[in-house]
């Protein structure tokens, strides 16, 4: 682990001299030249194949990667985290989502705690739960079977669950209807307590802590809807909770033999193994849940024993790197070219972004180079009629990370073919560009004047030269997105060593909760504010003098 800058490191150094030797470097020349690129530049693990060819490097580029990441520890750093070292340094805490999806014979203790035996029996109940619940034996208060699961949490306790059963949609089971609330903002509840039958609706309320405002409030509103038609008597087969604060639970009202328990050492972010998960598991059975954690798994042996050279979140990792650090690129796009995976983005960006958006090291001191990139995206091809104009032509290089399953999980004709071609067709547009010479020639082809073609070339022309990586999968089943998922929690992993930062904390969420609360006062109470600002009391006092009765 480099205690000096990153700057300072002699890979680093090397990788800089390297980067100006080969600044000129053309993608479209890269593959002239290499007829074997991609056979090179490719390579599968876990049932995912990593295309990374579309990349302004070589293979002196990759092994100088590979030196920078050697250097930073990474190998240590890896076991130090399968093994339960506290490597969240700023709150004390072991890092094991690994753990979480493990098989049980696959030992574990940390301390007192034998953490396999403690997993494993989290996952037993919640396969004897989910079973009563698709079968149709758990019953709300008036005896009938649920048909509606409302999952009630924020951040690391909404985003996994909500991807991975929309993500699994054709898994899903056809009786239960998944609803997501997160945002405090009461359109959100509103919006689902309006659609569901308080008889048949089922709320799982998920909370690491049980004492994030957003969460409890929508979880008390959800409790009052409740309790105008069902009694306090219940609430036990209406709520269920999942979280590491039994004593909240209990003060909530939630019944502990319906609480579901995680461990400090699982973050908000890498949670969607843990009970965290028990949407995705109501919805598409605890089998399937298991083949989810078991693709993951397979990502983890792979990432845990592959050489950096051939380990595919190392290599995506360090092309991040490279792309960040090296060639300048402040964002990285994900184009998911799967419906089902159109909140996919959304859930990279609080893991990448949350992981690794720091700005001091492991040590305290302030970091010399940039961190994480802005991720952002959609869905292929929707993302093509919207933003990859600027992509294509705009003045920042963007990467892109293209993701895209061969087969799906429909039988409409002719939709998987146009999917498929669009994802490889932009890659390649990306890469290659359009110079100003074949622009002349197509325009030539249509007849048009020399002036008017010339008055177009500028408009028309594309640099290419637009790094992408390519994932592909054989279809979207439960391993395959575990994989998926596992994949990018560890390439996070390996920035966040590379970059020397905690990808553990979260101290700028943490403020996000404290904040509002003295403004919150405020709106409620007769008196005008005059502690802030004048932005920011004229705001308190517009909202105060519009909204007063429904505060
Ligand atoms: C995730 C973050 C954050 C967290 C939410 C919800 O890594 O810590 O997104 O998941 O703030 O926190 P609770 O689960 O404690 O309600």
């Amino acid at each position: 682990m480099p205690s000096l800058a990153l700057s300072d490191t002699a890979s680093f150094r090397a990788l800089q001299h390297h980067s100006t030797q080969t600044k000129d470097r053309q993608l479209r020349r890269l593959f002239s030249q290499d007829p074997t690129r991609f056979s090179s530049f490719s390579l599968e693990a876990a049932g995912l194949f990593l295309d990374y060819s579309k990349n302004i490097l070589d293979h002196t580029t990759l092994q100088l990667l590979a030196d920078l990441a050697r250097e930073c520890g990474i190998e240590t750093q890896r076991e130090a985290m399968f093994c339960g070292e506290k490597i969240n340094s700023t709150e004390q805490r072991a890092v094991l989502h690994t753990a979480l999806r493990a098989p049980r014979n696959q030992a574990l203790h940390i301390g007192e705690q034998n953490v396999s035996a403690d997993v494993h029996a989290v996952l037993d109940h919640m396969n004897a739960f989910t079973k009563r619940v698709r079968d149709g034996e758990w019953k709300g208060y008036t005896g009938k079977a649920i048909t509606d699961i409302v999952n009630i949490g924020i951040g690391g306790s909404d985003l996994g669950p909500k991807m991975v059963c929309h993500a699994l949609r054709s898994y899903a089971h056809p009786r239960l209807t998944m609803h997501f609330v997160s945002n405090v903002d009461g359109h959100d509840m509103d919006a689902v307590l309006s659609t569901t039958p308080p008889d048949t609706t089922l709320f799982i309320v998920v909370s690491k802590t049980f004492t994030t405002l957003e969460t409890l409030l929508n979880a008390q509103s959800a409790r009052a809807w409740f309790l105008q038609q069902g009694t306090e008597d219940d609430l036990a087969q209406h709520f269920v909770a999942v979280s590491t604060n039994t004593e909240a639970v209990k003060t909530f009202g939630i019944d502990p033999a319906n609480m579901f328990p995680f461990w400090d050492w699982v973050g908000g972010r890498y949670s969607v193994w843990s009970a965290v998960g028990l949407a995705a598991a109501l919805s598409i059975g605890f089998e399937h849940f298991s083949d989810f954690l078991a693709g993951a798994h397979a990502m983890d042996e792979h990432f845990r024993h592959a050489s950096l050279e051939s380990n595919m979140p190392v290599l995506l990792g360090l092309i991040g790197v490279w792309n960040r650090n090296f060639l300048g690129c402040s964002s990285l796009s994900i184009a998911a070219y799967h419906q089902d995976l159109s909140k996919f983005p959304a859930y990279l960006q609080q893991l990448e972004m949350e992981s690794n958006g720091k700005r001091v090291m492991r040590e305290g001191a302030a970091i010399d180079i940039e961190t994480c990139p802005v991720i952002w995206g959609d869905c292929g091809t929707n993302g093509q009629h919207a933003y990859f104009q600027l992509l294509h032509q705009g003045t920042d290089i963007i990467p892109i990370d293209f993701i895209a399953a061969l087969k799906p999980s429909h039988h409409l004709p002719g939709h998987h073919a146009a999917l498929l071609a669009n994802c490889f067709a932009q890659s390649e547009a990306f890469m290659r560009g359009k110079t100003a010479d074949e622009v002349r020639a197509d325009l030539q082809k249509t007849g048009v004047s020399n002036d008017a073609i010339e008055n177009m070339v500028p408009h028309k022309t594309f640099p290419g030269n637009r790094p992408s990586n390519t994932i592909l999968m054989d279809s979207l089943t439960p391993a395959a997105l575990g994989a998926l998922i596992a994949l990018y929690e560890h390439k996070t992993f390996v920035q966040g060593i590379v970059w020397n930062v905690n990808s553990f904390d979260q101290w700028g969420v943490e403020l996000g909760k404290v904040l509002a609360r003295t403004i919150q006062s405020e709106l409620i109470a007769e008196s005008r504010p005059e502690n802030h600002d004048s932005s920011t009391n004229g705001l308190i006092a517009r909202a105060k003098a519009a909204t007063v009765l429904h505060f």
